[in-house]
């Protein structure tokens, strides 16, 4: 299954595509979450990246994320894909989660391009305590690859399903969307949980039209009895 922005927004973490407020409203999320907004201005993308750092930490994870935990157990086999950066199915008790585009509490030099757990200071630009290049944070930016480990492990496991679950994505970013087509084309029965249709909703087996953090828990709650 894969889980996008969607599923946190019960926790009150904004979708990827409408988290600007205040002092965010004038950016554009996918101009600062790119290669180039780091060169430009590292300063800008690190005070970004905090700002999203304390908005996640002071929420919790919602029903959503836990109905997904207890499916778990529930079910034979479960391969949990999430284009969240924000930790939450963790928090909630998901084991194994596949985090597609990395973790925005985890740290990498920019230099060395490996996790560096440096407590970074509360402002300006934290540095690589081994080489002094730039920390960045350890999520997967726009132009740039998926870890290989995520990627080959997310495509093999959609096209060995018998049903793929989506929720809470606009199934616009790739190579994370086509996950469904893989998981199609192998013939697994393809349902999306969103309160809104996608680009992708016609493909779709079944689209169970609502908020995650209601609908989850019902699907577990069938599968349960
Ligand atoms: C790659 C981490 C190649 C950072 C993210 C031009 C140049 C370069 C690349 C491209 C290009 N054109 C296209 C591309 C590919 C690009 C792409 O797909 N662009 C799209 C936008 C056209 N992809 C990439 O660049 C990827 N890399 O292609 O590399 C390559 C290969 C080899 C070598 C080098 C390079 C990398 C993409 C990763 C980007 N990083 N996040 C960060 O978070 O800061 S993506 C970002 O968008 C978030 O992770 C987010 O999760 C993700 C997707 O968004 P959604 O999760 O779907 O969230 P969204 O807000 O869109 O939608 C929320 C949905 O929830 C809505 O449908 C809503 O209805 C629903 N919802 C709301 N409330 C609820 C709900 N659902 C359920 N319950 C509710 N209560």
């Amino acid at each position: 299954m894969l889980t996008g922005a969607g599923v946190s927004a019960e926790s009150g973490v904004p979708t990827f595509r409408e988290a600007q407020t205040g002092l965010w409203e004038q950016y554009d999320p996918m101009d600062l979450a790119t290669p180039e907004a780091f060169a430009r201005d590292p300063e800008l993308v690190w005070r970004w990246y905090r700002w999203r750092r304390d908005l996640v930490a002071g929420a919790e994870p919602n029903a959503g994320h836990r109905a997904l935990a207890e499916l778990q157990s529930l079910v034979p086999r479960l391969t949990l894909v999430t284009q969240n950066v924000d930790g939450m199915h963790q928090r909630a008790g998901s084991s194994d989660v596949i985090e597609f585009h990395g973790n925005l509490f985890s740290n990498r030099c920019s230099a060395e391009a490996r996790i560096v757990n440096a407590a970074d200071d509360d402002d300006g630009v934290p540095s690589c305590p081994d080489c002094g290049g730039y920390l960045r944070p350890g999520v997967v930016w726009f132009g740039e690859a998926i870890p290989e480990e995520a990627l080959h492990a997310s495509f093999a496991a959609a096209a060995d399903c018998d049903v793929f679950l989506s929720v809470g994505t606009s199934s616009l970013v790739y190579p994370a969307a086509g996950l469904a087509d893989v998981a199609r084309e192998a013939g697994a029965v393809t349902i999306e949980v969103n309160p809104s249709p996608t680009s992708q909703s016609e493909s779709y087996t079944a689209s169970l039209r609502g908020n995650s953090g209601m609908v989850l828990p019902q699907l577990v709650e069938s599968l349960a009895h």
